[in-house]
């Protein structure tokens, strides 16, 4: 059995980065529900994640949108952050929200609107510099609709082309993650729909491009554990982007749908090497009708314990198992794992790092909700509705 100190002490450095997205309002393309209080300014955004990791003390890093949080002087955002214990962590690009990319972005036919999205990707760079952000996190909303309508092995070339421009621009202690999606919003074919095109193309750009695994990126039924396994076998496996879904890209809050997933993932992470800081573990969800800070707590709260419990499996007992070929035994192990009420072992760590045991509660009566509903007026649209 693993040590009840190891497992605390690998809770304690345990870091999740949460999306600056998901403090805004956000919806569905039916409507969005404005609640009150929410940020004006990627600034305000960083005093809602400042709130999460004081209340969990393992949120210390958040997301930044470009252009959503375009701000004049990041150093001033960076300095903002850092004055309430926060780091900006990775950059998300933005090609898909002009008009110009009805038919895509850096695998569009037309040469020019290609460009100008390469030249985005570049400008993200620039804002990482300025950021001291260590990744720059590319998803792309390429794709067709109709068969016949691009040629798909051209729009590869194009893809490899653009990412090749971006990763030679990186630093040397930047990288590249290259994030899939199997539809939507196109409907046909996207230029990136799954593990094996992201990581081909990883593969060629070098050691400095990674995969990024989001959760609900993936047809119903397929095993995201064994990804992320392979992955970690292949070291491409960058980050991931924590949500829970029921049918698509649902973005609800991580580990809400399926606790047990999460766990299972958790347990190839730890298995394979990759809980350390080399994998991203952000948060990539949105929150259209719950309270946004506590519903992100609450997510932070859910990866915790799916680590907990993949940390507590029984890594000897279970190697005995499968190696006498016991089927029953070794499923008995992780189940057993799975099935530790680990909240205490959290509240004790919590405690032990002079915390409130109990994030939510504290979180609640700590006056924040009432004090930015009164003071915010006119809060920001997170502009990502899906
Ligand atoms: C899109 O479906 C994605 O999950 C992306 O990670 C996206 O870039 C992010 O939600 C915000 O831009
Ligand atoms: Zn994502
Ligand atoms: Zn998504």
């Amino acid at each position: 059995m693993p040590s009840l100190t190891s497992v605390k002490a690998a809770l304690a450095t345990q870091a999740i980065e949460t999306p600056s997205w998901a403090y805004g309002n956000s919806g569905t393309r039916f409507k969005v529900f404005a609640q009150p209080g929410v940020p004006r300014s990627a600034f305000e955004k960083l005093d809602d994640a400042a709130r999460v990791h004081a209340h969990t003390g393992v949120a210390p890093t958040v997301a930044l949108h470009i252009p959503w949080d375009k701000v004049d002087d990041y150093a001033a955002l960076a300095k903002h952050a850092e004055d309430q214990g926060l780091r900006l962590g990775t950059i998300n690009s933005n090609v898909f929200q002009d008009d110009d990319y009805r038919l895509g972005s850096v695998c569009h036919p037309d040469a020019a609107v290609r460009r100008k999205a390469i030249d985005h990707l570049l400008a993200c760079v620039d804002v990482m510099d300025a950021t001291g952000s260590r990744d720059l996190k590319l998803w792309f909303a390429d794709g067709t609709n109709y068969p016949g309508q691009d040629d798909i092995r051209a729009r590869q070339d194009r893809l490899a082309e653009a990412l090749s421009e971006v990763y030679t621009r990186l630093g040397d202690d930047q990288r590249l993650l290259l994030e899939y999606k199997f539809f939507e919003p196109a409907f046909y074919t996207t230029d990136v729909p799954d593990w094996g095109t992201a990581y081909a193309h990883c593969l060629k750009l070098g050691d400095k491009a990674k995969v990024v695994v989001d959760t609900g990126h993936h047809a119903p039924g397929t095993n995201i554990e064994f990804i992320v396994a392979s992955l970690l076998r292949e070291n491409k496996l960058g980050a991931f982007d924590f949500n829970s879904r029921f049918y698509a890209d649902d973005d609800l809050m991580a580990g809400a749908a399926d606790p047990f997933q999460l766990f299972r993932i958790m347990y190839e992470v730890v298995r394979g090497g990759g809980y350390t800081p080399d994998t991203a573990f952000m948060l990539d969800q949105c929150h259209n009708i719950e309270a946004k800070i506590p519903a992100i707590i609450r997510s932070v709260m859910n990866v915790q314990e799916a680590t907990a419990k993949a940390l507590l499996i029984d890594r000897e007992g279970l190697s005995a198992a499968q190696t006498s070929g016991d089927v029953l035994a070794a499923n008995a192990v992780l189940m057993d794992a799975y099935n530790t009420d680990v909240r205490p072992l959290l509240a004790d760590v919590r405690s032990e790092r002079g915390l409130d045991p109990d994030p939510i509660s504290a979180y609640r009566r700590s006056g924040w909700a009432d004090r930015i509903a009164t003071e915010r007026v006119g809060g920001a649209q997170a502009g990502w509705g899906a």
